[in-house]
């Protein structure tokens, strides 16, 4: 595959033009993000994973081209190819050889840490005493995995607006009514809160939010267009917190995804900030889609969801070390609004390292 980049002054013009050259807009997007160039302008890239033979279609015509240049690029990556095949052979043996490493491996392989980063933690141990014995090697990994954890504080400073997008049915809905309630009512001084629905396709969203927001008494609207949604920030420029509740989207539906980049990307006086609810039952085969998908939409942060539902952290803590994206809340169950705490790396690790200590 190839990965090329559009450029235009906004996500969906820079997608329209991938169709237009691809003449579908069935295109797997791997990322799209604003970019601020050397002349201040900001443009929106969008990537675009394509086929290598489709591209040189595309982009050269029919006829391949196969000049020197072409033939000692080739060349060159398949020696390089070479070297990778070479490297990991000499790093398999030293496995072999090296029960301590595999044996740690495979645990953590087991507990969903994926291959990929532990391999590369190995590969600068080799030679020092802590892969000589176990629980060095394990305190070690625990270490990193610790130091690459990043939590995002509890900031209400400044007026926020929170967006939270994820897959269908994760907790979003729960987890604005959550952190409305923690906001307006169980901090130090109550902030002024609102709830903004922008999930008004599906049957009884706006019902739900509703029904939280009325308990609670706190302002509540629904809106279906991005001007709608303009004025509405306009209206609740007074308030402390507005937070935006989404339709559940598939990893794959990326009509939906463009449609949500038009309101991220709604001109206001306040940033939005878009955090991804995750459920802390992710699979390990659907991470890597959701965060191609979902990170679209510039993220700041990760919310984590049905903590309660699982004993396996694993495949989660991998996803964290994989993307680095900072933590901000962990939701714990169901109940509104008690079941929320904000993210803190010792809660994840403390039952991470029981899961290992099980295994
Ligand atoms: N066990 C458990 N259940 C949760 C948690 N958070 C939400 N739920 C439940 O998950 C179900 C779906 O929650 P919603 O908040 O409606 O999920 P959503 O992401 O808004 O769903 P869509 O809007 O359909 O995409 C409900 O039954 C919630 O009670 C949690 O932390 N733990
Ligand atoms: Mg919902």
């Amino acid at each position: 595959m190839i990965n090329e980049t559009f450029v235009a002054s906004d996500p969906k013009s820079a997608y329209e033009q991938a169709v237009e050259k691809y003449g579908t807009s069935d295109l797997s997007i791997v990322s799209a993000k604003q970019v601020k160039y050397d002349d201040g302008a900001l443009r929106c890239e969008v990537i675009i994973a394509v086929p290598q033979a489709l591209f040189m279609q595309r982009s050269f015509g029919d006829e391949p081209i196969v000049g020197e240049e072409e033939v000692l690029l080739s060349e060159v990556s398949e020696l390089k190819a070479q070297l990778e095949v070479m490297k990991e052979g000499m790093y398999e043996e030293i496995q072999k050889e090296d029960s301590v490493i595999s044996e740690v491996k495979a645990l953590f392989m087991k507990k969903g840490i994926s291959a990929r980063w532990l391999d590369e933690m190995f590969h600068t141990l080799i030679g020092t005493e802590v892969v000589e014995e176990k629980s060095l090697l394990v305190s070690y990994l625990l270490e990193e995995i610790d130091e690459a954890l990043k939590v995002k504080t509890e900031d209400l400073s400044t007026p926020k607006v929170m967006m939270l997008v994820g897959p269908t049915g994760v907790g979003k809905t729960t987890t604005i009514a959550k952190l409305a309630a923690r906001y307006a009512y169980l901090l130090d001084r109550p902030y002024k809160v609102a709830l903004l629905n922008l999930d008004s396709y599906k049957v009884g969203a706006i019902e739900q939010l509703e029904h939280y927001a009325d308990i609670m008494q706190i302002e509540h609207l629904s809106i279906s267009s991005v001007e709608g949604f303009k004025e509405k920030l306009e209206v609740l420029a007074e308030y402390d917190v507005v937070l935006i509740d989404t339709a559940g989207m598939s990893p794959y539906d990326t009509q939906k995804f463009i449609r949500t980049v038009e309101f991220v990307n709604t001109e206001s006086e306040r940033k939005i900030e878009v955090d991804l609810v995750l459920s802390a039952t992710v699979k390990y085969e659907d991470m890597e889609d959701i965060y191609k998908n979902f990170s679209f939409l510039n993220l700041d942060s990760v919310i984590i969801s049905k903590f309660d539902e699982t004993k396996h952290f694993g495949t989660l803590l991998n996803f964290m070390l994989l993307y680095k994206l900072p933590m901000s809340y962990f939701s714990v169950g169901q109940e509104v609004p008690d079941d929320l705490v904000p993210a803190s790396k010792e809660y994840l690790l403390e039952r991470f390292i029981g899961d290992v200590n099980e295994g």
